[in-house]
């Protein structure tokens, strides 16, 4: 039976891409940086997780690496500064559907849990401006808690690790590749909900795939199993 849903954070549970985008162009021009991620060039990036990771893979491609201060710790610092302000700006929400689906969960003693690349005080800034409820959510792993983030298994394994489950007793819903390899990697049935970046990126025929989450998790296309909740 299903005990729990395990999310992902950016791109699944919120539209954040692009203010995470946002937010890596200002930091960008704070700097004095000559550079500007367009979103093309960002969807190819969104290959890379983590922002510091992303931001350090792009000073090396563009050949600029020069050009970028010695910290990159610091520069991401003041991303994360950036992007929580917009966050208390309420320029985020939950994305459609989820809403339901996380009230149906808990009315039915479903746990809910987040398995997320990005960082704790990001996830914080969602629960202090409102878009979630920290009290809905018994376990929280973030990119900082694991060595190695999405597409490695390490933040779906110490979930699962946390709420003492077989992980075919629960289910996980993703955006991207990246964070259906990490969630199929530890055996965590999976739910693709695609979003402006990832509808084109290549899930493969077995994954249950879904454009919108508006239907709730009865109607999903492609699942073997039904998840009624
Ligand atoms: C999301 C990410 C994150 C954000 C930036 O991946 O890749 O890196 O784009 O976040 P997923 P930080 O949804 O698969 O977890 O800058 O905080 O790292
Ligand atoms: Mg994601």
């Amino acid at each position: 039976s299903l005990e729990a849903i395990i999310w992902d954070v950016d791109g699944t549970l919120v539209d954040s891409e692009e203010l995470h985008r946002a937010a890596f162009n200002t930091v960008f021009d704070e700097y004095g940086l000559d550079c500007r991620w367009s979103r093309k060039a960002y969807s190819k990036l969104l290959k890379v997780t983590g922002g510091k990771e992303r931001i350090r893979y792009y000073a090396k491609l563009s050949g600029m690496e020069k050009s970028f201060p010695s910290s990159i710790e610091d520069m991401h610092a003041r991303k994360t500064e950036i992007y929580h302000e917009s966050i208390r700006l309420g320029k985020l929400h939950l994305r459609n559907g989820v809403k339901e689906i996380l009230n149906r969960a808990l009315e039915k003693g479903i746990r809910l849990a987040i398995a997320t690349t990005t960082s704790m005080s990001n996830v914080e800034a969602l629960f202090s401006s409102g878009v979630l409820q920290s009290e809905h959510w018994e376990i929280i792993v973030s990119g900082e808690h694991v060595t190695c983030k999405k597409p490695a298994p390490d933040v779906y394994l110490e979930v699962l690790r946390r709420l003492e489950l077989d992980p075919m007793d629960c289910i996980a819903v993703e955006d991207s590749e990246n964070g259906m390899e990490s969630a199929v990697t530890a055996g965590v049935p999976t739910i693709i909900t695609t979003n402006g970046y990832t509808r084109y990126q290549e899930f493969g025929k077995e994954i249950a795939l879904v454009h919108c989450l508006k239907h709730g998790l009865t109607t999903l296309e492609g699942l073997k199993t039904p998840i009624t909740i």
